[in-house]
């Protein structure tokens, strides 16, 4: 079949992602024996014309849509990408009468609702790289969708999802990304390569997705696999990756495999990720990443204070997280701590007690960041507890549009306060709605021409005290 695969990811901030997720469905479709083009909208000036110019070149017989982001997760600046998408939709079937079909993180999450908001043909639920083949197979000799594993059809249910075969998983994780993406554009805004070496999230954190999309089972990645595919990828020029594991250091001895065996291959790379768990941080873990060359990593401790981080379900302490902090400080891997201020159990005391570790125990050339508010997902545990503490009435099939949690127990107004006073105070802090202001893009491209490398919050006093100077920073 000739499938035409789009990403429709336009988001650049905090940078644009390489669409890994669409590159590996299209080389799915490939290896099983179609052709598929994949159209990146995501530097596209204007993708619907861009779309219709290709429904225009070429007859398909069907069109995938990867679609990774619902929303921004953002409380204080909130975006929604779903209305985007349903016009993206009409007009593909405006051009076309092959069937629509969506797939990507983001169908993991409310796939019935996705659908019922675009009108498009189905959907795929979690992992496609084994479904999508089949799934084309069955178009195109004329056999029902309906009845096959991951794949749901309007109003028909929830449908299954599907885990990730790690077959597939296993021997094609890093796509040829030079093949189907325009992999300049994304290098010259310090976009990082994406590196999957495991799937699977088994930690119960209550506002969490990850044991949706993934599953709660794990399947390891080989380190030896992983090391090699960065490998080839080096080889081809690429310098900056980062690990988008559910959570990097867990289990700890993978991690730390892998460190080793990146290390042992003397690249000329640098590594990032965005989720480690302070649970299992130590200094033999540290001086892995620093051997393989880690240039940062993000420490999604949400909280430092105990009733919060029981609240929020995330198997670990605030004594856990003062231990973390001293051991990132024997280091030298530059690290981003993560915070998320207004989960269950939060008041003004718990409030401060955060920002107080925050003040005290973040190395001035490390940095922080805050987000306010938690985005509330159906199915998990804080969507209960919002209705239990009669915070949340809607429906599920109503909360496609962001909703988010606070806490009864704090004004979130008095919160924000809080909060912004404390970020006004400390150049390396940074809150949710500083990645949405609109020099970010522009800051990214610049950088790169001056040489800097990826990541840029590493820069965040400087360039918070420049902005400052220039009165853009409040
Ligand atoms: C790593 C990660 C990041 C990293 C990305 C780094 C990088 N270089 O790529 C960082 C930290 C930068 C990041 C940022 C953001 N992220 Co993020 N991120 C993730 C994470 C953990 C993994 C994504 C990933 O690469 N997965 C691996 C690939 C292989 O999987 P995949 O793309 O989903 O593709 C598979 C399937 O979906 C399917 N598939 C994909 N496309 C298609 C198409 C078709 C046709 C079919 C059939 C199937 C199919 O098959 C693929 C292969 O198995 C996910 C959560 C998760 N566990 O998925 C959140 C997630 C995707 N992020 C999310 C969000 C919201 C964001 C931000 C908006 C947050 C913010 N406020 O900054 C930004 C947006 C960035 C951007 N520019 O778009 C949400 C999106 C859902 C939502 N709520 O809208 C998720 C799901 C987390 C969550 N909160 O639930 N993120």
């Amino acid at each position: 079949m000739n499938i035409l695969l789009i990403s429709t990811n336009r988001n650049a901030s905090p940078a644009p992602v390489f669409p890994l997720g669409a590159c590996l469905i299209a080389e799915a479709a490939d290896r099983a024996g179609h052709k598929a083009t994949l159209l990146d909208l995501m530097f596209e000036k204007d993708p619907a014309r861009a779309v219709s110019k290709a429904l225009k070149r070429c007859r398909y017989d069907a069109v995938g849509l990867s679609v990774r982001n619902i929303d921004n997760n953002s409380m204080q600046e909130p975006a929604y990408y779903i209305g985007d998408l349903a016009s993206l939709v009409r007009r593909i079937k405006a051009g076309t009468d092959a069937p629509v079909i969506l797939g990507g993180a983001a169908l993991s999450i409310m796939p019935q609702e996705i659908l019922r908001a675009t009108g498009a043909t189905c959907a795929v639920r979690g992992s496609g790289t084994a479904v999508f083949p089949r799934l084309l197979d069955r178009l195109s000799s004329g056999q029902p969708l309906d009845d096959l594993s991951g794949i749901i059809v309007q109003e028909r249910g929830e449908g299954t999802r599907v885990a990730a075969d790690p077959a597939t998983f296993s021997g094609g994780n890093t796509p040829d990304y030079s093949r189907w993406i325009d992999v300049n554009a994304y290098r010259s805004r310090l976009a990082t390569v994406p590196i999957q070496t495991k799937l699977g999230c088994g930690f119960k954190c209550v506002y969490c997705t990850y044991p949706t999309i993934e599953g709660e089972g794990r399947f390891l990645q080989d380190p030896g696999i992983t090391a090699n595919s960065v490998q080839k990828l080096a080889m081809s020029g690429f310098r900056d990756f980062e690990f988008v594991d559910s959570v990097f250091n867990a289990p700890p001895e993978h991690a730390l495999a892998l460190c080793d065996a990146l290390a042992r291959k003397q690249l000329p790379t640098r590594f990032q990720s965005m989720d480690v768990n302070p649970l299992f941080l130590n200094d033999e873990l540290l001086f892995a990443m620093e051997r393989a060359g880690f240039s940062g990593m993000g420490m999604t401790v949400e909280s430092a204070s105990d009733p919060v981080l029981s609240g929020l379900r995330k198997g670990f302490t605030a004594a856990h997280v003062h231990k973390a902090a001293e051991t990132v400080r024997r280091h030298n891997v530059p690290c981003l701590w993560i915070f998320m201020f207004g989960g269950p159990g939060e008041t003004e005391e718990t409030v401060q007690e955060t920002l107080r570790f925050a003040e005290k125990e973040i190395r001035p050339a490390d940095a922080a960041f805050f987000t306010i508010g938690i985005r509330i997902y159906p199915g998990t545990g804080l969507e209960t507890i919002a209705r239990k503490q009669g915070v949340l009435s809607l429906a599920p099939a109503e909360m496609l549009a962001p909703v988010f949690y606070t806490s009864p127990g704090v004004d979130p107004w008095r919160m924000e306060q809080q909060v912004r006073n404390s970020v006004q105070r400390h150049m390396n802090f940074l809150c949710a709605d500083s990645l949405g202001f609109p020099y970010l893009p522009a800051f990214h491209q610049l950088g790169c021409r001056m040489g800097l490398t990826t990541p840029l919050w590493r820069y965040t006093r400087h360039i918070r005290r420049g902005l400052r100077f220039f009165g853009m920073d409040e």
